[in-house]
């Protein structure tokens, strides 16, 4: 992939010749597969890169937790109310382990979530999307969990191990996500025509929107070759969105629902499905703040942070008392 984007003369990575020494065996180290971890020298754009992916990703994870919120009352049984339950909270653990892998390279997670609060950092598209109806719940298990998945699977091996290691446990959690979403959509699938085309309308829907989680073409993605370089992406955001698409279509015939692409076909001589063009203009109009729900979520957060601004006080005075006592 690197080569690729190298060649294509997209976004110019320092070559070797420019490197200075520490810089050069930095990547040297990258290039044999050694994991750079938290103490060892790394290039401030090596830092400052996995800051903004690393806490992107995990405040994901935390706003990624209210398009689901707002059906656990809602759940259609018990059993399905304990499943949203408790992958709403994995998503909680997730956003913990990755605000403490960034917090590895010298950022606090109070800095973080302030930036998150402003408004000035970013979380994925995906969440900016209203869940109108409890099949919602199936079609984002199964998309949005299976892409999160596929763009997360090679994050287990990007180079820098705390990032690593934390998406070890996150992937094998995202993958029990996406089969309770999947199997939502199987239940709907198999039950009365109006469940059917619940399903059907969730999926027209969240199609599009999970095929933008993956970034930018490759042709506008700004930071991919610098990051490919450094191991932190394997695989290039087209080349995910492709893997996501060949996986998920045959998925969706077996459900016996219609992907809402009229360009949509299989080339038997690629092996790959060929799929419609993109709406890019969505996609930036949701990075600008201009989503259906942009505004929601941040409210939704940061009145959770006031709301829990008397805890955080309580449990730090608690520590001060107990290490005072220590002490005495
Ligand atoms: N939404 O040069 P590019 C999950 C930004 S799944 C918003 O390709 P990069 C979950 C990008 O940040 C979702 N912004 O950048 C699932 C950059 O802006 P800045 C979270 C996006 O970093 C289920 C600009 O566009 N997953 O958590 O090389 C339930 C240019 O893009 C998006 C991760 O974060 C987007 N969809 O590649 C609960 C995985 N796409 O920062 C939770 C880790 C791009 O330069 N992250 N942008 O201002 C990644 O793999 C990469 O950061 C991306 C983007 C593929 C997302």
């Amino acid at each position: 992939m690197y080569a690729q984007l190298v060649e294509t003369g997209l976004n110019q990575v320092q070559s070797l010749a420019d490197m200075g020494e520490e810089e050069r065996a930095f990547q040297a180290r990258i290039d044999a597969g050694v994991k750079i971890e938290a103490k060892d020298w790394m290039p401030d754009a090596y830092r400052k890169t996995l800051i903004r992916q690393i806490s992107q990703h995990a405040h994901s994870e935390i706003v990624g937790q209210l398009p689901e919120g707002n059906w656990v009352t809602r759940a259609p049984t018990l059993k399905r109310k304990s499943i949203l339950l408790a992958k709403i909270q994995d998503e909680a653990g997730h956003g913990l382990y990755l605000y403490s892998a960034a917090e590895t390279l010298g950022v606090s997670r109070d800095d973080l979530i302030a930036a998150l609060n402003a408004g000035k950092a970013k979380y994925s598209s995906i969440f900016n999307y209203p869940t109108l109806s409890w099949a919602d719940m199936g079609a984002v298990g199964w998309l949005v969990d299976g892409s999160a998945i596929i763009n997360q699977i090679p994050l287990c091996r990007c180079s820098y191990g705390p990032y690593a290691r934390a998406m070890i446990r996150v992937c094998k959690e995202e993958s029990f996500h996406a089969r309770q979403g999947y199997d939502i959509m199987l239940s709907l699938c198999n039950g009365t025509p109006e469940q059917k085309a619940m399903a059907q309308d969730a999926l027209n829907r969240w199609w599009w929107p999970s095929l933008m989680m993956f970034g930018p073409s490759d042709a506008e993605s700004v930071n991919s070759a610098q990051s490919a370089q450094w191991r932190i992406k394997l695989f290039s955001n087209d080349e995910l969105r492709q893997r996501m698409v060949d996986q998920t279509v045959p998925q969706a015939e077996f459900l016996g629902l219609t992907v809402p692409d009229p360009d949509l076909k299989f080339n038997a001589a690629t092996g790959h499905y060929e799929f419609g063009a993109i709406d890019w203009s969505e996609f930036h109009n949701v990075l600008k703040g201009n989503g259906p729900c942009n505004k929601e979520r941040l409210k939704t957060r940061v009145k959770a942070w006031d709301d829990g601004a008397w805890f955080r006080e309580a449990l730090v005075a608690y520590a001060d008392k107990k290490a005072a006592r220590a002490a005495a």
